[in-house]
């Protein structure tokens, strides 16, 4: 992505990161949640890092509630958005504070109304719903955990007017104990505040810029510049929800698999909370019709092994791909009271060689897209006839993988491309470290902090075959060389399971400085696009040429992880002009023909910009958003999703058995 701020405002940005008067911006309203004290009190009270934050499941020992629908929502339009704070609003009934609206639970909150301040509004947005709990959870031998799924950017939450939790950044879920706050027979208020305010050492990165001149602005005027193409979407975006396991529970589980001629492994590493002493753990192995395949006691570290096993494989591999076990875990309490956890497995390997992505030691090859959590009205929020429509329209394009361009996607989601047979390269919201100050020693901590959680989270779904820990970083930079070592090397200390880790690069390969430490080379560009525009006949010689010179530098296979260009739909030019329909397929048609050149030697993926139209902040260079789907917003395809469906049907026929009638 090319940044795409007007001459003015780039040089008035150099000017305020120079002298480093972003950062005293924000904290000049109080508006970033630094000024209320949450990054220096985080780790008092954030989800702490040694919790596991297992998806909460249902069992005959954990019940899960969701606290979807209306809430009650208030943005902080005061000038120092900090009303909420000075005023307490946490401590009464929202509608007691001024004007409340209702808002749905998940969506974000900026296309819910008419209202133009609240699209593009910036600073802290407070939510708070009222809940009864059952009596039986009113239980010593129990615990009651309350778990956002996400929320966007900064959050705090406060249960029955106590401080429950904070978390930073969003797209990762975060949890809070609250067994000991719950009210029962009388209501429990829930109230959150989700601030979206991105600054230099947020991830995403960005910058609050103050436009102080009174002849051309109001008084106290101010902008938030993102880095990144796509709208900064805010609120409660995914689900939150009450679960509850009993007091002594299974807190966490890692697992790795492995396989040996027709022998599967499983080896698994839990970890149990709730009783100082060690308490047995059994683990058993499931096959799809939930016959028993392998038990082991252990005291929660240990091997299953799994003779003439299925295996994992993606989508179109095997006329029966995304086959999944269930590991179902039952830890042994005090009195007799056990939890029980089911987790989905799936048997597989990944292996990367110089020229070669191996799943199950076959040559995979990327069918894909870059994609976001994007559509009408609910922005990011989370919905499941939106998913469903999705996977069905990858699945008919013959797509087998997408990168979680650019932060990671819901659970839901993920649990999806498990089922599948989707893979997925999943990426951390590391978009756009543009500048030096993106690259200090404060952002790379806190970017460290977020592969730690999207590892934690992630670390056991076979559809994730690979880390991106960013996209398109000004990787020439000499602080960028430091700062990819240590986040792609903390990526591989805590993926026990030896994940393969990258990050996707835009910059040229004589000057990048990150490429030497990634397993596979992700590259984007967008020859006849950004640059000789216009100019199709360009691309076959830039890409070849780009292909080549990445491979004779490091070696290592490569993923075409952007290539494309925006068409609005309906709009016809033959011969083909830029945002027409036919220029979106000449620009493909050309990259498809390198493509072709290097499948068979070291290209092992290509994943096209984008799978649908989504959302940007408003320039001159976008139509209502970025049209470079090929599928519109409202997934209608444009005439390029015919043309990607048949190319990518006849390479999946090239590579296995095909599943699906067409
Ligand atoms: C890119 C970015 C992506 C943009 C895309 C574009 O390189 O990774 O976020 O949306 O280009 O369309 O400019």
């Amino acid at each position: 992505m090319k940044i795409r701020f007007n001459r003015r405002m780039f040089t008035m940005m150099l000017l305020f990161s120079a002298l480093n008067v972003a950062a005293v911006l924000v904290m000049r309203t109080g508006f970033h949640a630094a000024a209320h004290g949450v990054e220096a009190s985080r780790s008092a009270l954030t989800s702490s890092d040694s919790e596991g934050m297992l998806f909460p499941r249902e069992s005959e020992s954990r019940e899960v509630r969701e606290l979807g629908g209306m809430w009650k929502f208030r943005a902080d339009m005061s000038s120092n958005r900090n009303a909420g704070f000075e005023q307490q609003w946490w401590t009464k009934p929202l509608e007691q504070t001024g004007p409340v609206i209702d808002m749905p639970v998940p969506a974000s909150y900026n296309d819910i109304t008419q209202d133009r301040q609240l699209r593009d509004f910036v600073g802290w947005a407070w939510y708070q719903r009222s809940f009864y709990a059952p009596t039986s959870w009113k239980n010593v031998k129990q615990r009651t955990v309350l778990r956002f799924e996400s929320a966007h950017y900064n959050t705090i939450a406060w249960l029955n007017s106590k401080e429950i939790v904070r978390h930073d950044g969003g797209h990762l879920p975060f949890e809070a104990d609250v067994s000991s706050i719950l009210s029962y027979k009388v209501p429990n208020v829930l109230t959150v505040a989700v601030n979206n305010t991105l600054t230099p050492h947020t991830i995403p990165p960005g910058t609050i810029q103050y436009m102080d001149d009174p002849d051309r602005y109001p008084p106290g005027y101010f902008v938030q510049n993102l880095q990144m193409d796509f709208f900064n979407y805010a609120g409660i975006q995914r689900p939150v929800k009450l679960y509850t396991t009993p007091s002594v529970y299974l807190d966490d589980i890692t697992i790795s698999t492995d396989v040996q001629g027709t022998t599967g492994y499983v080896n698994f590493d839990c970890v149990i909370k709730g009783n100082s002493s060690a308490v047995p753990v059994t683990v058993e192995l499931l096959d799809k019709t939930e016959e028993l395949v392998a038990r082991v006691k252990s005291s929660g570290k240990g091997q299953v092994k799994v003779n003439d096993v299925k295996l994992w494989w993606p989508f179109t591999m095997s006329s029966d791909p995304a086959y999944l076990y269930t590991l179902k875990v039952t830890v042994m309490g005090s009195a007799g009271q056990s939890d029980v956890y089911r987790l989905p497995v799936g048997i597989r390997t990944v292996k990367v060689t110089s020229t070669q992505f191996l799943i199950n030691s076959k040559p995979f090859y990327f069918r894909g897209f870059g994609r976001h959590e994007d559509s009408d009205i609910r922005g990011k929020g989370l919905d499941y006839p939106l998913i469903a429509k999705d996977f069905n329209l990858i699945k008919w394009v013959g797509a087998n993988s997408f990168r979680t361009s650019h932060y990671p996607y819901a659970e839901e989601i993920m649990d999806m491309c498990d089922q599948q047979g989707i893979v997925v390269i999943d990426e951390c919201p590391a978009v756009g470290l543009k500048t030096k100050e993106n690259f200090s020693n404060k952002t790379l901590a806190h970017h460290k902090d977020v592969m730690t959680e999207l590892v934690r989270r992630d670390k056991n779904r076979p559809s994730v075959v690979m880390w991106s820990v960013a996209n398109e970083p000004a990787s020439q930079l000499p602080e960028a060389e430091y700062y990819f070592k240590t986040v792609i090397g903390h990526t591989k200390d805590v993926d026990p399971s030896g994940r393969p880790v990258t990050f996707v690069i835009n910059q040229s390969f004589d000057t990048d400085r990150g490429g030497q430490f990634a397993d596979v080379v992700c590259l984007n560009n967008y020859y006849s696009w950004y640059h000789d525009m216009g100019h199709l006949e360009v691309i076959k010689y830039q890409a070849k040429y780009n292909l080549e010179q990445w491979y004779l530098k490091h070696h290592k296979p490569i993923i075409q992880t952007e290539y494309g260009a925006d068409a609005v739909a309906g709009l016809h030019m033959d011969p083909p002009m830029m945002f027409s329909e036919e220029y979106q397929q000449e620009v493909m048609t050309n990259y498809f023909s390198v493509f072709d050149q290097f499948r068979q030697q070291y290209l092992i993926g290509e994943m096209i910009w984008n799978f649908a139209d989504f959302m940007t902040a408003q320039s001159t260079t976008r139509v209502a958003g970025n049209k470079k789907g090929i599928f519109t917003r409202q997934r209608q395809p444009k005439t390029a999703a015919f043309l990607l469906r048949d190319r990518y049907w006849r390479l999946a026929n090239q590579t296995g058995p095909r599943n699906t009638e067409l």
